[in-house]
């Protein structure tokens, strides 16, 4: 499949090209030859008319009834569902990961579109009893007006549907500007909810980089809500930008997430499991394993274990089928994972397997890397602590779970966190202790689902959780309403 498709930004239902008539191109990063798709390099004068276009749509949007609105998402979901593998197709073209994981991007965003969907049925407030006599009172959620959206390219269909799906079922209306890295993802999600009946405007898809269509977006004054996934750098940015306008600005940003592997755990799952959360997704997941936290008598197996795996792995091009990992996403996420690697080297960790650049034959137009593992790590190396986004382990050895625990503990990050012991108590210990926003017992740090918050703690969000029964309260307000039928004035807190 070689075929080359021109995107135009989607502005009031209409494809448009940019104002400045810009564009740019995205290739395959498992093979640079292959040119996926020319977009739009879009400016401040596209985000207007965008933003412009949500505006005008919201006035009747947010008048649809919710189960109506809830309906479009249902048969957005069935429209996913019969175009899972072509979908699945498009996304391991545009961002690198194997099909078989690319499948999982689209069955997340399906999960999402039938919960998001059904909350358009419940969306449920609250009603108390009132202080007074023949008085009633409730609380309601009410849409916010225009959220502005930007989504990373590493899940780029399921993380603008958990962005998407849930703003859209409340009433409001939608600006996003996908990763340049992944656009087509955002296109055919909304494709689907365009053909499930969303009027126009209601989505609104604006492409292009950061500076030049991300940031007119933040600082746009109709968009009072803002919801970002991505670097923590730019997660700073995003935040203090919106600040200036007091508005309401969800965050998703890194992790280092720490898998703490006790002696008495079943070495085998182990096993498979960190293969699976370093290496999946070429280490590509703000969720991914990045510390392996091992106690010291086992670490020696554990360490072999591993290695032996990671060296056994197929690298390749995502769309064979027998590609286990592939690339890199860009060029620029190359240097940056080679460059963390010299530093583990030069910190004084043991490089294991892995280390370089993979070439030779097809691997020579992409941006693959081979599978590292480090031993000998130490929790104050910059491998221990920095989030790198490729599959680069870092193996660090410790003496009991008090030590693991505040090891795994003591980092910026408070993504995800994982545990393999059989040992109860030690489970719910660190149920309770790990600081982070999904633990996880005997499975490794990823393969979150939907229908629980999502989003992490310290240096990885700022309070908000993402899916889940969390996810409407990013998009709505809360209005209380209270109904007084006594037929007088009672005044509350005077006359009781
Ligand atoms: C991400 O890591 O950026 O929990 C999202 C997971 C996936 C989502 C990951 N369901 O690993």
């Amino acid at each position: 499949m070689t075929e080359t498709r021109v995107f135009h930004n989607f502005i009031n239902g209409e494809f448009v090209p940019s104002s400045s008539g810009q564009t740019f191109e995205r290739r395959n990063p498992a093979d640079q030859r292959d040119l996926v798709g020319v977009f739009q390099d879009s400016g401040a004068a596209d985000v207007d008319a965008a933003v412009a276009a949500a505006k005008a749509a919201y006035t009747t949007w947010r008048k649809v009834p919710a189960p109506q609105r809830g309906e479009i998402l249902l048969k957005a979901a069935e429209l996913l569902v019969a175009r899972k593998e072509q979908y699945s197709h498009d996304l391991t073209r545009e961002m690198g990961k194997p099909l078989f994981e690319a499948g999982g991007d689209i069955v997340e965003a399906i999960g999402m579109a039938q919960f998001a969907g059904s909350e358009g049925r419940r969306m449920h407030g609250v009603t108390t009893p009132s202080e007074l006599p023949n008085k009633f009172q409730m609380s309601m959620r009410q849409p916010i007006g225009v959220i502005g959206m930007i989504t990373p390219w590493n899940f780029p269909m399921a993380i603008a549907s958990w962005k998407m799906l849930p703003a859209l079922v409340c009433g409001n209306t939608v600006v996003i500007k996908p990763g340049e890295d992944a656009s087509i993802s955002t296109y055919n999600l909304v494709a689907c909810l365009v053909e499930a009946g969303l009027p126009p405007g209601v989505v609104n898809i604006v492409t292009g980089y950061g500076p030049s269509a991300g940031q007119p977006l933040v600082e746009h004054p109709d968009v009072p809500v803002l919801s970002f996934t991505g670097s923590n750098e730019v997660g700073r940015l995003v935040y203090e930008l919106g600040a200036r306008q007091i508005k309401r600005v969800s965050l998703e940003m890194g992790g280092k997430n720490p898998l703490i592997v006790m002696d008495d755990a079943d070495l085998d799952l182990v096993e498979q499991g960190v293969v699976w959360a370093a290496f999946g997704t070429t280490g590509q997941r703000c969720t991914a394993t990045s510390r392996l936290i091992v106690q010291r008598g086992i670490a020696a197996e554990m360490s072999e274990r591993i290695v032996a795996r990671a060296k056994a792995l197929r690298v390749g091009n995502g769309l064979q089928a027998t590609s286990e990992m592939g690339p890199l996403v860009n060029g620029a996420q190359l240097e940056r994972v080679l460059g963390y690697i010299e530093l583990g080297k030069s910190e004084g960790a043991t490089l294991r397997c892995g280390g370089a650049r993979l070439s030779g034959g097809d691997y020579d137009h992409g941006f693959f890397v081979q599978p590292t593992v480090f031993t000998g790590v130490t929790p104050t190396m910059r491998i221990a602590r920095e989030e790198i986004f490729g599959p680069v382990l870092s193996i660090i050895e410790v003496d009991d779970f008090d030590e693991a625990l505040a090891v795994a503990n003591d980092v910026a990050y408070g993504l995800s966190a994982s545990i393999y012991t059989r040992d109860i108590n030690t489970a719910y210990r660190a149920m309770h202790e790990l600081e982070a926003g999904i633990v996880y017992i005997n499975a490794p740090t990823i393969g979150a689902e939907i229908h629980l918050p999502f989003g992490g703690v310290k240096g990885t969000g700022n309070g908000h959780r993402e899916a889940g029964p969390t996810m409407l309260d990013v998009f709505s307000e809360w209005k209380s309403v209270y109904v007084d039928y006594s037929g007088a004035l009672q005044r509350a807190q005077i006359d009781n």
